[in-house]
Protein backbone atom coordinates (compact mmCIF):
# COMPACT_ATOMS: atom_id res chain seq x y z
CA UNK A 1 0.00 0.00 0.00
CA UNK A 2 1.68 3.63 -0.58
CA UNK A 3 2.00 6.01 1.94
CA UNK A 4 -1.35 8.20 1.99
CA UNK A 5 -3.03 4.40 3.52
CA UNK A 6 -0.40 4.52 6.50
CA UNK A 7 -2.66 5.77 9.02
CA UNK A 8 -5.24 3.49 8.10
CA UNK A 9 -5.39 0.06 10.46
CA UNK A 10 -7.33 -2.49 8.32
CA UNK A 11 -6.83 -4.72 11.23
CA UNK A 12 -9.65 -3.31 13.66
CA UNK A 13 -12.18 -3.13 10.81
CA UNK A 14 -15.39 -4.70 11.02
CA UNK A 15 -15.90 -7.85 8.85
CA UNK A 16 -18.28 -7.70 6.07
CA UNK A 17 -19.56 -10.20 3.32
CA UNK A 18 -20.19 -9.11 -0.13
CA UNK A 19 -21.65 -11.83 -2.98
CA UNK A 20 -22.34 -11.04 -6.65
CA UNK A 21 -23.27 -13.95 -9.03
CA UNK A 22 -22.49 -13.31 -12.39
CA UNK A 23 -22.21 -15.24 -16.04
CA UNK A 24 -20.75 -14.08 -19.47
CA UNK A 25 -24.37 -12.60 -20.26
CA UNK A 26 -25.89 -10.90 -17.09
CA UNK A 27 -25.46 -9.97 -13.46
CA UNK A 28 -27.53 -10.75 -10.57
CA UNK A 29 -27.89 -7.06 -8.49
CA UNK A 30 -30.08 -6.17 -5.20
CA UNK A 31 -31.25 -2.69 -4.86
CA UNK A 32 -30.51 -2.13 -1.29
CA UNK A 33 -34.17 -0.74 0.26
CA UNK A 34 -33.22 0.46 3.85
CA UNK A 35 -29.81 1.14 5.96
CA UNK A 36 -26.44 1.67 4.65
CA UNK A 37 -26.16 1.82 0.50
CA UNK A 38 -30.11 2.18 0.58
CA UNK A 39 -31.27 3.66 -2.96
CA UNK A 40 -27.92 2.03 -4.97
CA UNK A 41 -27.70 -1.28 -6.67
CA UNK A 42 -25.05 -3.61 -5.05
CA UNK A 43 -24.27 -6.93 -4.44
CA UNK A 44 -25.44 -8.93 -1.07
CA UNK A 45 -23.71 -9.18 2.17
CA UNK A 46 -23.97 -8.32 5.90
CA UNK A 47 -21.98 -7.87 8.90
CA UNK A 48 -19.83 -11.07 10.11
CA UNK A 49 -21.57 -12.55 13.69
CA UNK A 50 -19.84 -14.01 16.39
CA UNK A 51 -18.65 -17.13 15.67
CA UNK A 52 -19.02 -17.12 12.07
CA UNK A 53 -16.78 -17.78 9.46
CA UNK A 54 -16.76 -15.41 6.57
CA UNK A 55 -18.22 -17.58 3.87
CA UNK A 56 -20.94 -18.73 6.88
CA UNK A 57 -21.48 -14.79 6.68
CA UNK A 58 -22.30 -14.51 2.81
CA UNK A 59 -24.54 -17.32 2.92
CA UNK A 60 -26.42 -16.93 5.72
CA UNK A 61 -26.91 -12.71 4.25
CA UNK A 62 -27.35 -14.05 0.94
CA UNK A 63 -30.10 -16.17 2.17
CA UNK A 64 -31.90 -13.35 3.97
CA UNK A 65 -31.94 -10.70 1.32
CA UNK A 66 -32.08 -12.25 -2.19
CA UNK A 67 -33.94 -15.86 -0.38
CA UNK A 68 -30.88 -18.90 -2.71
CA UNK A 69 -28.68 -20.62 -0.83
CA UNK A 70 -25.36 -20.65 -2.00
CA UNK A 71 -23.43 -23.62 -2.50
CA UNK A 72 -20.47 -23.31 -4.46
CA UNK A 73 -18.39 -20.05 -4.07
CA UNK A 74 -15.28 -18.62 -4.50
CA UNK A 75 -13.55 -15.22 -3.05
CA UNK A 76 -12.77 -12.68 -5.62
CA UNK A 77 -11.51 -9.85 -3.23
CA UNK A 78 -10.36 -7.83 -0.41
CA UNK A 79 -12.01 -4.49 0.09
CA UNK A 80 -10.82 -1.93 2.90
CA UNK A 81 -13.38 1.16 3.44
CA UNK A 82 -13.03 4.12 5.50
CA UNK A 83 -15.03 6.94 6.10
CA UNK A 84 -13.20 10.48 6.81
CA UNK A 85 -14.93 12.52 9.34
CA UNK A 86 -17.65 9.56 10.59
CA UNK A 87 -17.65 8.58 14.39
CA UNK A 88 -15.81 5.28 14.45
CA UNK A 89 -18.68 4.55 16.99
CA UNK A 90 -21.24 4.67 13.57
CA UNK A 91 -18.75 1.77 12.30
CA UNK A 92 -19.00 2.78 8.61
CA UNK A 93 -15.13 1.66 8.22
CA UNK A 94 -15.13 -1.82 7.08
CA UNK A 95 -13.23 -4.80 5.22
CA UNK A 96 -15.08 -6.47 2.47
CA UNK A 97 -14.67 -9.75 1.31
CA UNK A 98 -16.13 -10.23 -1.89
CA UNK A 99 -17.31 -13.69 -3.24
CA UNK A 100 -18.81 -14.66 -6.78
CA UNK A 101 -21.55 -17.36 -5.90
CA UNK A 102 -21.22 -20.12 -8.65
CA UNK A 103 -23.75 -22.35 -7.64
CA UNK A 104 -27.21 -22.09 -5.34
CA UNK A 105 -30.64 -23.43 -5.09
CA UNK A 106 -33.76 -21.52 -4.96
CA UNK A 107 -34.84 -18.66 -7.01
CA UNK A 108 -33.50 -15.06 -6.08
CA UNK A 109 -36.77 -13.37 -4.80
CA UNK A 110 -36.90 -9.73 -2.70
CA UNK A 111 -36.91 -9.70 0.96
CA UNK A 112 -37.84 -7.07 3.54
CA UNK A 113 -33.66 -5.50 2.46
CA UNK A 114 -32.82 -6.16 -1.17
CA UNK A 115 -34.75 -6.68 -4.32
CA UNK A 116 -32.77 -8.74 -6.89
CA UNK A 117 -32.68 -8.09 -10.69
CA UNK A 118 -30.81 -9.48 -13.35
CA UNK A 119 -28.56 -7.01 -15.52
CA UNK A 120 -27.02 -6.83 -18.68
CA UNK A 121 -23.27 -7.53 -18.13
CA UNK A 122 -22.62 -4.92 -20.51
CA UNK A 123 -24.86 -2.65 -19.18
CA UNK A 124 -24.19 -2.12 -15.01
CA UNK A 125 -25.63 0.99 -13.37
CA UNK A 126 -22.53 2.09 -11.77
CA UNK A 127 -23.99 5.70 -11.60
CA UNK A 128 -26.39 3.84 -9.41
CA UNK A 129 -24.22 1.95 -7.27
CA UNK A 130 -21.51 2.90 -5.04
CA UNK A 131 -18.51 4.90 -6.65
CA UNK A 132 -15.85 2.44 -5.74
CA UNK A 133 -17.93 -0.46 -7.81
CA UNK A 134 -16.78 1.08 -11.23
CA UNK A 135 -13.02 0.54 -10.05
CA UNK A 136 -12.98 -3.06 -8.56
CA UNK A 137 -16.03 -4.28 -10.29
CA UNK A 138 -14.46 -4.64 -14.09
CA UNK A 139 -11.90 -6.06 -13.14
CA UNK A 140 -13.38 -8.66 -11.00
CA UNK A 141 -16.04 -9.70 -13.34
CA UNK A 142 -13.22 -10.35 -15.89
CA UNK A 143 -12.15 -13.15 -13.68
CA UNK A 144 -9.20 -10.65 -11.48
CA UNK A 145 -8.91 -11.31 -8.01
CA UNK A 146 -8.40 -7.45 -6.67
CA UNK A 147 -7.40 -6.14 -2.94
CA UNK A 148 -7.99 -2.68 -2.76
CA UNK A 149 -8.65 0.67 -0.26
CA UNK A 150 -11.42 3.25 -0.80
CA UNK A 151 -11.19 6.70 1.35
CA UNK A 152 -14.65 7.86 1.43
CA UNK A 153 -15.27 11.48 2.57
CA UNK A 154 -18.48 12.07 5.38
CA UNK A 155 -20.97 12.76 2.42
CA UNK A 156 -19.77 8.70 0.97
CA UNK A 157 -17.66 11.01 -2.11
CA UNK A 158 -14.65 8.72 -2.88
CA UNK A 159 -11.47 10.76 -2.05
CA UNK A 160 -8.94 8.05 -2.90
CA UNK A 161 -8.49 4.97 -4.09
CA UNK A 162 -6.14 1.88 -4.36
CA UNK A 163 -6.31 -1.10 -6.16
CA UNK A 164 -3.78 -4.20 -6.42
CA UNK A 165 -4.56 -7.13 -8.79
CA UNK A 166 -3.27 -10.24 -7.23
P1 LIG B 1 -25.06 -3.83 6.11
O1 LIG B 1 -24.16 -2.85 6.81
O2 LIG B 1 -26.32 -3.22 5.63
O3 LIG B 1 -24.26 -4.33 4.81
N1 LIG B 1 -20.79 -2.29 1.25
C1 LIG B 1 -20.33 -1.79 0.12
N2 LIG B 1 -20.41 -2.28 -1.12
C2 LIG B 1 -19.84 -1.56 -2.09
N3 LIG B 1 -19.92 -2.05 -3.33
N4 LIG B 1 -19.20 -0.39 -1.88
C3 LIG B 1 -19.11 0.12 -0.66
O4 LIG B 1 -18.46 1.29 -0.55
C4 LIG B 1 -19.67 -0.58 0.42
N5 LIG B 1 -19.77 -0.40 1.75
C5 LIG B 1 -20.46 -1.44 2.25
C6 LIG B 1 -21.06 -4.49 2.35
C7 LIG B 1 -23.73 -3.44 3.90
C8 LIG B 1 -23.40 -4.17 2.62
O5 LIG B 1 -22.88 -3.20 1.71
C9 LIG B 1 -21.56 -3.53 1.34
C10 LIG B 1 -22.33 -5.23 2.74
O6 LIG B 1 -22.58 -6.27 1.80
C11 LIG B 1 -18.41 2.03 0.61
O7 LIG B 1 -25.27 -5.09 6.89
Amino acid sequence: MEDMYKNYDTSKLRQVSLSLIWDEKRILLAMKKRGFGEGLWNGYGGKQKEGETIEETAIRETREEINITATEMEKVGTLSFFFEGVPSDQNWNQKVTVFRITKWEGTPSESEEMKPQWFDINNIPYDKMWPDDIIWQPKVLKGMKVEGTFIFDANKKLKKSDIKVL
